[in-house]
């Protein structure tokens, strides 16, 4: 049976189990945080899907790989692209992390262009182009995700003229100047044209998309409208007033959507609730006997501005010696894929930072910083939510920032402080943040100052605004809403419209 949706993405949705008699078998993955859990929501809404994904085998596993597997209890099978390592390299690790992730991130110093790979580039987007056009039926819904496949529509088109192609992009979408950097700027824009449906969190990254489009594209206009109603329009660093809807390019219509995705707070509110995640609560508080909690969740990695939040940990350590054996600072900083010089470098320089504010500040009975390089499990992820006073995220640079909005709904609106970056999606949501601009030493400092003096009642105001737009719009609303544009969805070409006004 063919299928009516087709997600391309390029993790697993699966975790491979081998039982006792060494048979492999794949079942729904267990983590339910992160984007995978969101995007697999999606697949309730049609009888047959396909994820297509790529998978690291050597040469040996290739001759018995078996492409097409089906996840126990699903409706969904997952198709494998299978990579050797020396591609999966210059597809994942050099093209994708050391040219394209600099650029969309606003870092045009850590771009790299002698050591990417173009052609491998498009070698695998070809190769999952193909695979979805084998698995789709004729009506489907083809949805790419992310910069790693931002040749697939192109292809997709060229074998399915008629097909409905959707993109989703996860990251944020650099301004004209940053994007033009990037040589294959054009072979990129040309593709994301042939989609019906291009997304992106917030208005601010649509509409540097249209910018970089009509640079380097005769793209006309054809329809523009209001940001969504919970989105601040004016004030902050990543606002927009208004944006573009709709584009013309070459006989093709693109409709241009933004809008961030949400996050489970039923989910997180049932773990929350758990006897387990209460008990570890009540360790944690206990073991704190009092003292300030605040948390930093996150990747290693430069654009998550662990280097700026531990730096100024430093300085209110320096500034405020009253502080000394009350307050704690609990860093997740997850390794991101291996092998990596620039990750090396980042987390080289966060175990550096916190060892020297723990060498300068701790005593015997107090430990200024815990750093956790390893994931912990979710429930104790949310316990630390629940127990911290403050949520500490300032990345320099980053899509949306599902960690803000988890703090918010760990903390049911209650009580807590959420000091957040101006440089996250997430920021034009949650105005009622502590907004900080992480390039800004004196912004900084004022951020953690103003959480640790804010009084309760101004934080649980605060808290219950963010509750009610992180709780309205959830992933189930995302899901929903995209799901609703999808279905009204045709692939319409220019030629088949009247002409369009402004
Ligand atoms: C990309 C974009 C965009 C963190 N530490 C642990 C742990 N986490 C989980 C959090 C959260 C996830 O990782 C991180 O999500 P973010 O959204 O903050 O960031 P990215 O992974 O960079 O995601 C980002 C997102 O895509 C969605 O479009 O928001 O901007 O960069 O869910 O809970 N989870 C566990 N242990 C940890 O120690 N279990």
């Amino acid at each position: 049976m063919k299928s009516s949706l087709v997600i391309l993405y390029h993790r697993e949705p699966y975790d491979e189990v081998v039982d006792e008699n060494g048979v492999v078998h794949y079942r729904d993955k267990k983590s339910p945080n992160g984007i995978v859990p969101t995007l697999k929501s999606f697949f309730a809404n049609v009888n047959q899907g396909t994820w297509i994904a790529w998978k690291q085998v050597t040469a040996k596993q290739r001759d018995k790989f078996q492409e097409r597997v089906s996840v126990e209890g699903s409706n969904y099978n997952v198709c494998r692209i299978p990579l050797s390592a020396d591609q999966v390299k210059h597809f994942y690790h050099i093209t994708s992390k050391e040219a394209f992730w600099p650029i969309l991130h606003s870092f045009p110093y850590h771009f790299t262009y002698e050591s990417s790979d173009w052609e491998n580039f498009k070698t695998i987007n070809k190769l999952f182009a193909e695979a979805a056009c084998a698995e789709a039926a004729d009506d489907a819904l083809i949805w790419v995700h992310d910069y790693n496949l931002w040749l697939a529509p192109k292809y997709i088109r060229e074998l399915k003229p008629n097909a409905r192609i959707a993109f989703f992009h996860h990251t944020p979408f650099p301004s004209v100047d940053v994007f033009n950097i990037l040589p294959w700027r054009e072979s990129i824009v040309e593709s994301l044209l042939c989609c019906d449906i291009v997304g992106f969190h917030i208005p601010r990254y649509s509409e540097n998309f249209v910018n970089v489009a009509r640079s380097l594209f005769n793209v006309e206009i054809v329809k523009k409208g209001a940001v969504p109603e919970h989105i601040t329009e004016c004030g902050t660093a990543l606002a927009e007033p208004e944006v573009v809807k709709q584009l013309r390019y070459n006989g093709q219509l693109v409709n241009i959507d933004a809008f961030p995705v949400g996050t489970n707070p039923q989910h997180i509110l049932n773990t929350l609730n758990k006897p387990e995640t209460q008990q570890r609560i009540e360790e944690i508080k206990q073991q704190l006997e009092g003292r300030t909690l605040a948390i930093a969740a996150g990747r290693v990695d430069y654009v998550k501005g662990n280097r700026e939040l531990l730096e100024c940990y430093g300085r209110l350590l320096e500034r405020r010696p009253d502080l000394h054996g009350k307050i704690h600072l609990v860093m997740t900083c997850v390794q991101p894929a291996t092998g990596m010089r620039v990750y090396r470098t980042a987390q080289q320089q966060i175990e550096h930072l916190v060892g020297k504010i723990n060498g300068q500040f701790a005593r015997l009975d107090w430990m200024p910083v815990l750093l956790f390089t390893q994931p912990i499990p979710f429930t104790d992820l949310i316990a630390y939510y629940k127990a911290a006073d403050i949520c500490w995220t300032t990345p320099l640079r980053d899509g949306l920032n599902l960690v803000a909005k988890e703090y918010v709904v760990a903390h049911e609106g209650k009580d807590g402080a959420l000091i957040l970056s101006e440089f996250v999606g997430a920021a034009v949501e949650m105005p009622e943040a502590i907004l900080t601009n992480p390039y800004s030493i004196d912004r900084m400092d004022r951020a953690i100052d103003r959480a640790l003096e804010m009084s309760e009642e101004d934080k649980a105001e605060r808290m219950a605004k963010m509750y009610d737009t992180v709780t309205q719009y959830d992933v189930k609303y995302w899901a929903d809403r995209l799901f609703d544009i999808f279905q009204h969805t045709e692939h319409e070409t220019a030629a088949s419209q009247e002409p369009a006004v402004v």
